[in-house]
């Protein structure tokens, strides 16, 4: 193809775009962002999957059957969140073994939320209301985004994170309201989850390397900061509505921005999650891998099952 040929492909992907019209698979599209949504789809599925992780913890000791069934089924919907998403990034040429095999050499990130522990029940309550919140601010401009399968992908995950938050919330409005040692468990889930979930969105957008192209393509709908802003602004008075303390002595309604003002974050922190020294990055990447070897063997009766089945079908067709 000449220079002049793909520059002309090029102007005319941007006017799609511009006309916020969805790029497809088969459509043609720039390699930087064609790879760009590699990047972040392949990095959202395995944040799905790995985040099975911290809450899968707490399925066998679930205080009550109803409790049991509907943390079962969140990280289930995890799971399907997951496959949804590897399944829409393999429509831009990557095979789901790459995907694999770039998350548990360290290629490809997963969300750093997921390498905090949970170390108490409360814990189930601060990852569905906290969590599960921030990611349902970050994801419903997502449901907009351009490139079709994702935005498609996004419009189920986005109906499903909203009974996660829900299924959290109750767990901390019930605790919140409890014996003072139930309230106190809340509290302690509280403040060590409210940090991390701050991170969770991102770095700062002047830190962000990846925002300013992001929102030209319409990948990004919202800055990281935006989402961030959105999100205390939403969260605050869910937690005074359950009598919790927000851990941060410089939470301050801001009257002007008609948004709250908030306390530094330490990124540093972010960063060592990120580069993989949080508190439980190594044993989220060994539970991983050993999940991969282990199903070695159940991968390959499938395909031999798959092959025995296509051989009867050509003898039955002779
Ligand atoms: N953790 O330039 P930016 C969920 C990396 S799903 C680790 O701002 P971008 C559901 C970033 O990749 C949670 N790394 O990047 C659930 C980049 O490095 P790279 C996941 C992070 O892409 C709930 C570098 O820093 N959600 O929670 C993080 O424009 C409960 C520079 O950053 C998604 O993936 C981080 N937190 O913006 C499941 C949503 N933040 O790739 C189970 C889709 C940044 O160049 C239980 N993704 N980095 O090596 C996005 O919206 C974006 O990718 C952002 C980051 C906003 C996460």
């Amino acid at each position: 193809m000449s220079e002049e040929q793909i520059r002309s492909l090029e102007r005319q992907f941007d006017e799609r775009i511009a006309r916020d019209e969805k790029i497809e698979p088969k459509d043609w599209m720039p390699e930087k962002y064609r790879k760009t949504h590699i990047r972040q789809m392949s990095q959202h599925a395995h944040s799905e999957i790995v985040g099975m992780l911290p809450e899968g913890n707490w399925i066998t000791r679930a205080p009550s059957l109803r409790r049991k069934v509907a943390l079962l089924a969140k990280v289930q919907d995890e799971a399907g969140h997951g496959l949804y998403l590897y399944s829409a990034t393999e429509t831009l040429g990557i095979s789901r073994d790459e995907m694999y095999e770039q998350l548990h050499t360290g290629k490809a990130k997963y969300s750093s939320i997921f390498n905090y522990p949970t170390v108490t029940w409360a814990d189930m309550g601060a990852v569905g209301w906290l969590v599960d919140g921030a990611a349902i601010i970050n994801q419903v401009p997502l449901c907009n985004t351009s490139y079709g399968p994702y935005a498609r992908a996004m419009i189920r995950v986005c109906k499903e994170e909203s009974f996660h938050q829900r299924q959290g919330f109750e767990i901390m409005m019930k605790l919140a309201n409890g014996s003072p040692e139930q309230k106190e468990l809340a509290q302690d889930a509280l403040n060590r989850w409210w940090w991390p979930s701050l991170m969770m969105l991102g770095p700062t957008d002047a830190e962000s390397v990846h925002t300013e192209q992001s929102m030209k393509w319409k990948l990004k709908r919202k800055s990281n900061d935006d989402l961030r802003q959105q999100f205390i602004d939403q969260t605050v008075p869910q937690a005074e509505l359950i009598g919790l303390t927000i851990p941060d002595p410089d939470l301050k309604w801001n009257e002007e921005r008609g948004s709250y003002d908030f306390g530094d974050i330490n990124w540093d922190e972010f960063w060592q999650v990120v580069k993989g020294h949080g508190p439980c990055n190594k044993e989220r990447m060994k539970a991983r891998i050993g999940a991969w070897e282990e199903g070695e063997w159940i991968r390959d009766a499938a395909m031999a099952h798959a092959e025995k089945k296509q051989e009867r079908k050509q003898k039955q067709a002779v």
